[in-house]
């Protein structure tokens, strides 16, 4: 079965599905594998995999390790083409609709195309949307582009229907990594309202608490990075808080 099938499987069982992030950074080493163990036995649904840059060389290394180790789906949330490998499930074949950088919109696309069809990838095609949520965000610096005021509803939700209307089976909506401030209610329930695919939602959720208002409010998918980083034993809460059916 595909991973995509999966997660869908997952958020029509479950009412939402929970994924980790985990960075394969060098300052990482130490903890990525614990994670992965962790993950393993407490509900989460799939492991995305990715970080703006990497820092050495043996990112495709801990990748490999990731995957032995991990009995879920691992996913590339891609910081660029250079992060693609064979170890992968699946990758988040994204496209960053909130800016105007083509260089994200297509360019990174069309340099990975022929890389995912050689490594034969799953791909999910996902319209990936930047929102501020309070800090100048790695994607914000690195992207070059803009994130949406956490105050404009009709932009956001124009944004993710025109990605409805391309043709994505997903919308991301990303606060950035450590984000002061989560997606809120507001936006996710307009947004939910405006599209019918599934809406993953990251970027600042600290506490199951959060993770809760964001299913209720409509989102399909929680990706939780920094407070699984800082203590992987919250998982399983988070994935009691998410899995809300059943
Ligand atoms: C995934 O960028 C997020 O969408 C992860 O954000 O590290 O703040 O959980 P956190």
């Amino acid at each position: 079965m595909s991973v995509l099938q999966s997660l869908k499987n997952i958020i029509e069982s479950r009412g939402a599905s929970y994924v980790i992030l985990i960075d394969p950074d060098k300052n990482n080493q130490k903890s990525i594998l614990s994670q992965v163990e962790t993950a393993n036995c407490s509900n989460v649904d799939a492991i995305f995999v990715g970080g703006s840059l990497m820092m050495d060389m043996n990112y495709n290394d801990r990748v490999e390790q990731i995957k032995k180790l991990s009995n879920i789906p691992v996913v590339l949330f891609p910081g660029g083409v250079n992060q693609i490998n064979k170890y992968f499930d699946a990758v988040l074949f994204m496209s960053l609709l909130s800016g105007r950088n083509p260089h994200y919109l297509i360019g990174e696309q069309v340099i990975s195309a022929p890389i995912i069809k050689d490594l034969k990838l799953e791909t999910i095609p996902t319209g990936y949307i930047l929102l501020d949520g309070g800090t100048v965000t790695s994607v914000e610096f690195m992207s070059g582009t803009r994130p949406i005021p956490m105050d404009k509803e009709d932009i956001v939700a124009s944004h993710a229907l025109a990605g409805q209307y391309l043709g994505m089976q997903f919308i991301y909506l990303e606060a950035g990594s450590g984000a002061e401030h989560a997606v809120t209610k507001e936006i996710i329930e307009v947004v939910d309202d405006t599209i019918d695919i599934p809406i993953i939602v990251g970027g600042g959720i600290r506490t199951p608490s959060l993770a809760d208002l964001a299913v209720k409010a409509g989102a399909s998918v929680i990706v939780t990075g920094t407070a699984v980083e800082k203590n992987s034993n919250c998982m399983e809460e988070f994935a009691n808080a998410v899995h809300w059916k059943g």
